[in-house]
C-alpha cells in the first residue's frame, strides 16, 4: 500500500499552512498578552528564522501516519487533513525547541545552511529562552486546535512524555562525552550507543509522528502503540546512525551543517565501529586526538576512520539495515504498515 502518489500535495498543503501558524500564534499573544510590538517582531523571528527550513519529514510524517491508519471506508475531511497539518507543526516546533538549544549545546556553527540561531550578534543566549518560547507554542497550538476533540489529553500526554524522553537521552548524550577535552574511551560502547539513540532520537523523530497520526485517527488499542514505538526504534537507530556518518563524512553544502561530534567527544556509531575494529597504536590516536577542538585532531581521527574502513562498512550497515527494517515491518500483522514503508524509504541512502 504506498502513498507515494500523494507525496507532493500533502507537502504543499502542509508548508502553506506555516504563515497561518504564524499569524494565530501571534494573534493568541496580542489577545492575552500586553507585549511591546517589538516583542511580538522579535517573536515572528523566532518562528520564522527556526521552525520551516528543515526537511520537515517529521511534520509532513504525521499527515502521512493519519492517512495510513484511517478505516479504509474514512476518507478524511479537508478540515481533518489541517487538524494532521497543525500536529505536524507542533512536531516541527518542538524539533525547533530541541535544535536551537542543542546547538548551543553542541557549539554549533551552522544548522540549515545559515548560522545557528544563538549565532546570531542580536539572539547569542537568548536563544535558550526563545528555545522554551518556542516549546510553550506547541501546547498553545494544541489547546487552540483540540481543547475540545477527544484525543486532546493523549495528544499533551505525547508531547509531554516524549519531550521528557528526549532530555533524558540529551543528557546521556551530552555525559557520555565529558569530561570536555579529555576522552575516556570506554564509556562508548553498543550498549550507551542504543540507550542514546533510543531516548535522544528515535522517540521523538519517529514515534511521535506516527502514535499522532494514529491518535488523530482514533486508534486506541495498546498493542499497536507498542508495536509502533519497537518498530520506530528500530528505524531510529539507523537513522541517527546515518546522522553519526553525515556529521563525518556529509558534504556541510548538502546537510546545511559543520559536524562537531569529534570535537564534542560524543559517542557515535563510527567512533564505537572504529573501537572494535583498532589496533593498539589506532586507540593510543584516539585517546589523543578524540574530542580535542582543533581541525588537526579531528583530521587525524577521520583519516583512522578511513584507513579502517568505516565508509564501506558504513553503506554495507545501510543496506543491511534497511533490508532487516524491511523484512520486520513485513512480519506486521496487527496494524497498517504503510507508514513504516514510507518512513523508511524516505531515509535509504539520504545524504541530508
Ligand atoms: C540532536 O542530536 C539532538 C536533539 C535534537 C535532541 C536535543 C534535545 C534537547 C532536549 C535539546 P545531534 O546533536 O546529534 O544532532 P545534530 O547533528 O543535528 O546537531
Ligand atoms: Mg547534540
Ligand atoms: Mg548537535
Amino acid at each position: 500500500m504506498g502513498l507515494d502518489a500523494n507525496a507532493a500535495a500533502p507537502s504543499s498543503a502542509f508548508k502553506l499552512l506555516f504563515p497561518e501558524i504564524v499569524d494565530h500564534l501571534l494573534a493568541d499573544l496580542r489577545q492575552h498578552y500586553d507585549l511591546p510590538s517589538e516583542a511580538i517582531h522579535y517573536i515572528r523571528h523566532n518562528l520564522t528564522y527556526n521552525v520551516p527550513h528543515g526537511k520537515l519529514n517529521r511534520g509532513l510524517a504525521v499527515h502521512e501516519c493519519y492517512l495510513a491508519f484511517c478505516a479504509r471506508e474514512h476518507k478524511p475531511t479537508a478540515a481533518q487533513l489541517r487538524q494532521a497539518h497543525v500536529l505536524g507543526w507542533c512536531v516541527e516546533l518542538l524539533q525547533a525547541f530541541f535544535l536551537v538549544a542543542d546547538d548551543i549545546m553542541d557549539d554549533s556553527h551552522t544548522r540549515r545552511g545559515r548560522p545557528c540561531f544563538f549565532r546570531l550578534p542580536n539572539i547569542a543566549m537568548n536563544a535558550i529562552n526563545d528555545a522554551m518560547i518556542l516549546e510553550m507554542m506547541i501546547y498553545r497550538l494544541l489547546r487552540s486546535h483540540f481543547a475540545h476533540h477527544a484525543a486532546y489529553p493523549h495528544l499533551v500526554e505525547l508531547f509531554h512524555s516524549i519531550t521528557y524522553t528526549t532530555e533524558l537521552g540529551q543528557l546521556l548524550d551530552l555525559t557520555t562525552s565529558q569530561p570536555a577535552d579529555h576522552v575516556l574511551l570506554h564509556k562508548f560502547s553498543e550498549d550507551a550507543l542504543r540507550r542514546i539513540y533510543r531516548y535522544k532520537t528515535s522517540h521523538y523523530t519517529f514515534y511521535l509522528p506516527v502514535a499522532l497520526g494514529m491518535r488523530l485517527a482514533g486508534v486506541c488499542e495498546a498493542h499497536k502503540y507498542d508495536t509502533a514505538k519497537d518498530m520506530c526504534m528500530h528505524i531510529g537507530y539507523y537513522f541517527q546512525a546515518q546522522d553519526d556518518f553525515l556529521d563525518a563524512f556529509g558534504d556541510p553544502q548538502v546537510t546545511g551543517k559543520i559536524g562537531t561530534d569529534i570535537e564534542d567527544n560524543t559517542c557515535t556509531w563510527l567512533i564505537v565501529r572504529a573501537l572494535e575494529r583498532c589496533s593498539a597504536d589506532d586507540r593510543k590516536l584516539l585517546e589523543r586526538h578524540y574530542g580535542k577542538k582543533h581541525k588537526e585532531s579531528s583530521d587525524r581521527v577521520k583519516q583512522l576512520y578511513r584507513k579502517l574502513q568505516l565508509p564501506s562498512l558504513f553503506a554495507q550497515f545501510e543496506q543491511s539495515s534497511y533490508e532487516r527494517l524491511s523484512a520486520r515491518i513485513g512480519a506486521i500483522d496487527d496494524m497498517p504498515t504503510a507508514a513504516f514503508e514510507l518512513l523508511l524509504s524516505k531515509l535509504y541512502k539520504r545524504n541530508r
